[in-house]
């Protein structure tokens, strides 16, 4: 009996400075409505999906971004959610900017979380790779400051049980990264949700703007074939006052295809009825890890951060 798992990408448009929470929320519960009446039982919106992407603005005193933050989760503005997800019963993963308090003092994440039918949180995730700089580059269109805004995360690559399979979460940048999937390959993940915030425009070096869609693609694709699972990935998309974001979310197999994509660069719902065991013939025989693998000769994939030249 196949386990057949309907997921809906619920891609997002602009959100503007002048944006609020509930407004931004009224958009996320109209995706919801919209992917549960197409049969879907998991609803995906991108990364930092309640607030404009934030680290392009420079901001003197970090208390300024704060606002970007939510404090908790649910918190009052995100609760018709959670609601709304309970009353229909679709489970939903979420992108925000989390503010906590841990060790005594406040951490700033970029953060998921994913929401099981009964509106209850199943597990979160951190972002742990931070692209962009922390300094202030006035002479550039707009900044990227992920490491100014947030820390590393600090739970690690976890996968959990839900939806009658074994789902994973990464955030925008960590797909560029095989190491991202391969962590997750490892504890035999089935769907890897990640949402993302890409910029068409590459403010540290000129570079055609399609090239920022094709990588997107092969990290997404090469993901998933690689460890023979599922990646739904999702955009925020267009102009946000006047900075513009890739879209192109998408829905790949295990076996690397792409299943679905979306067509526009607005709030749109791109679904496909995943059977989450496609990936087992993949994890059987040219990524059986136990068979195929050699880690002693991957010393220096943990060993060494950077590169360094031996010849
Ligand atoms: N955004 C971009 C991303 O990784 C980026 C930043 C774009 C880094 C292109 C390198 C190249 O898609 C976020 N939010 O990580």
């Amino acid at each position: 009996m196949a386990r057949k798992l309907k997921v809906a990408a619920a891609q997002l448009g602009p959100i503007h400075l002048a944006d609020t929470r509930e407004q931004v929320v009224a958009r996320l519960v109209e995706l919801m409505r919209e992917a549960a009446a197409g049969g879907c039982r998991l609803v995906v919106y991108p990364e930092l999906a309640l607030t404009t992407f934030f680290p392009r603005y420079w901001y003197d005193d970090l208390a300024e971004a704060d606002r970007f933050f939510e404090r908790e989760m649910p918190g009052e503005a995100t609760r018709p959610l959670f609601e709304e997800a309970k009353r229909l019963g679709v489970g939903f993963h979420l992108g925000y900017a989390e503010l906590a308090e841990e060790e005594g003092r406040p951490r700033r994440f970029n953060a998921a979380i994913l929401v099981g039918p009964d509106g209850e949180i199943v597990g979160k995730y951190r972002k742990i790779h931070l692209p962009g700089h922390a300094d202030h580059r006035p002479n550039i269109p707009f900044q990227h400051l992920e490491k100014r805004y947030f820390e590393v995360g600090n739970l690690g690559f976890p996968v959990w049980r839900a939806f009658d399979g074994i789902m994973g979460m990464a955030i925008c940048n960590d797909r560029r990264w095989p190491e991202t999937f391969r962590v997750l390959g490892l504890q035999g993940v089935e769907m890897v949700l990640i949402g993302y915030n890409t910029p068409t425009f590459n403010i540290y070096h000129p570079e055609a703007p399609h090239l920022r869609t094709l990588h997107n693609d092969i990290s997404l694709q090469s993901g998933a074939y690689q460890n023979g699972t599922w990646v739904v990935g999702v955009a925020k998309a267009g102009s946000e006052d006047g900075h513009e974001l890739i879209a192109g979310s998408t829905i790949v197999a295990p076996n690397g295809e792409i299943v679905a994509r979306a067509l526009t660069m607005d709030d749109e719902v791109v679904a496909f009825d995943c059977d989450l065991g496609l990936g087992d013939y993949v994890k059987n025989t040219v990524f059986a890890f136990e068979r195929h693998r050699r880690p002693e000769h991957y010393g220096r994939i943990v060993e060494q951060t950077g590169v360094r030249i031996e010849v």
